[in-house]
């Protein structure tokens, strides 16, 4: 602003500047082929679930065809999917896992 008319100001800030990130589900999909332990492994390894957290989502992800691995900033969230699929790559299963704006 310019208050005091000497031509020089500050600029006038018209909402907060913080802003909570835009978070990202990552979702874990079901297949026929990926044994159940090693769903259970990557969501112990890559999203720190323990045994039994990762044990409930990898039954509903069997049993619903998709479910929630976790939610977090979308370098965070892009940065899992790509842990889970080259895992899941190296070992042969067909596991997928993609991102979906929270
Ligand atoms: N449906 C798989 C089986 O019966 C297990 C599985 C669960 C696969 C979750 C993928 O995201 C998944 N072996």
């Amino acid at each position: 602003d310019d208050k005091d008319g000497t031509g020089v100001g500050l600029a006038t800030r018209t909402r907060a500047k913080t802003k909570e990130p835009a978070q990202y589900k990552v979702l874990m999909l079901n297949d026929d082929y990926t044994p159940m332990e090693f769903v259970v492994l990557c969501l112990q390894q890559f999203f720190r679930l323990s045994m039994e957290d990762a044990t409930r989502v990898m039954l509903h992800v069997h049993q619903r065809g998709v479910g929630v691995c976790g939610t977090f900033t979308y370098e965070v969230a892009e940065t899992k999917v790509t842990q889970v699929m080259d895992f899941a790559r190296e070992n042969q299963h067909p596991l997928q896992c993609t991102l979906e704006k929270a």
